[in-house]
């Protein structure tokens, strides 16, 4: 390869590497985007996250900057200049001492007034659980008699105060538009503040790893008018309807309640349905209003017949290591189920 050959590919590879680098800068909306923030929490991260940045960027472009300048000045070559010998020099030492001293104490006394700010209960908060299990949300809203998985609803404007737990390994909510990360661990209990200032839905996840599924432990909020919520908290109070004699729901209700599948498994050991005796299993998501999600197993699928069929069929098959195993359910006996759960509302 010739000498210009080289310079051209070497031209080639640093436009290629700006143009990937000037693609992030691109303003499409996603829905975790941190910059988006939605409500006082998160702008409250984001206030600090800039100024802190600009410095950044001045500090990496000066002192950087300085670094090229002197490679290219004094690099070594015939007749190149000899650089000033600064060595020992006090009133330089103490100046690049006291310089970052500066920075890193205007950086600390924002830092830590916002994590006191975040960590506060503030007042008013409407209190609620997260529960972590492998791999989805166990919801409680203590106040209101209500316990959901996975989709969280909250009113906007008022803050939401999440005490997070787990029974199983670390996890980690997150609601990238809402605030920032809070690690759930197993035999602690840690809490953050979410709010939303607008009605919409928020979409999150779990953010440490946590085996097989995490990428399938998804969580939603849905910020709704103070109404709105009003009435959902109100439905989510009631115990499950029983559907009508006759119908495809009601042999699914008969199912779920006296069916015994594979190995003796049957749906009461698990899931807990309010109204249905017997049915107070904990080791699954409480299903007493499950036709009224949006989607289900760690609200990575969207709640439709075609994936509750699939679902049934083989739950493993579409979440790896799910604790619900195939349990060898006819076509018939996935229908009536699929008829039950949907009329869950
Ligand atoms: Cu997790």
């Amino acid at each position: 390869m010739t000498g210009r050959t080289k310079r051209r590919l070497g031209m080639i590879v640093v436009a290629g590497a700006l143009l990937l680098l000037l693609s992030g800068c691109a303003r499409v909306q996603m829905p975790q985007d941190t910059f988006n923030a939605a409500g006082p929490e998160a702008h409250k991260i984001n206030a600090l996250f800039w100024p802190v940045f600009w410095i950044a960027v001045v500090v990496f472009v000066l002192v950087e900057g300085l670094l090229v300048f002197a490679l290219g000045r004094f690099r070594r070559r015939p007749g190149a200049p000899v650089p000033k010998q600064v060595h020992g020099n006090t009133r330089l030492e103490i100046t690049w001492t006291i310089i970052p001293a500066l920075l890193l104490l205007g950086v600390a006394v924002p830092t830590v007034g916002t994590i006191f700010s975040l960590a506060r209960r503030p007042p008013g908060s409407l209190n609620i659980t997260a529960t972590g299990h492998q791999w989805w949300w166990q919801v409680e809203y203590p106040s209101l008699n209500v316990t959901t998985a996975n989709e969280i609803h909250i009113p906007v404007g008022q803050p939401v105060y999440v005490t997070v737990k787990s029974v199983d390994v670390i996890h980690s909510f997150w609601i990238p538009r809402l605030a920032g990360k809070q690690d759930l661990e197993p035999g602690h209990t840690n809490h953050l503040t979410i709010e939303a200032s607008e009605v919409g839905t928020f979409l999150g996840q779990c953010a440490e790893y946590c085996g097989f599924s995490h990428a399938n432990m998804r969580l939603r909020v849905m910020a709704q008018s103070p109404a709105d919520f009003e009435a959902w908290a109100a439905n989510q109070a009631k115990p499950a309807e029983t559907p009508a004699d006759g119908t495809a729901a009601a042999a699914g209700m008969d199912l779920f309640q006296n069916g015994r599948f594979a190995n003796g498994l049957q749906c009461t050991g698990c899931h807990t349905i309010d109204g249905i005796q017997g049915a107070a299993g904990i080791l699954g998501p409480n299903l007493t209003h499950f036709g009224d999600r949006t989607t289900f197993g760690g609200a990575t699928f969207a709640n439709t017949s075609d994936n509750l069929d699939g679902w049934l069929h083989d739950p493993p098959g579409l979440k790896p290591g799910a604790d619900m195993p195939n349990l060898g359910l006819t076509q018939e006996q996935i229908d009536d189920l699929i008829a039950y759960l949907e009329g869950l509302k």
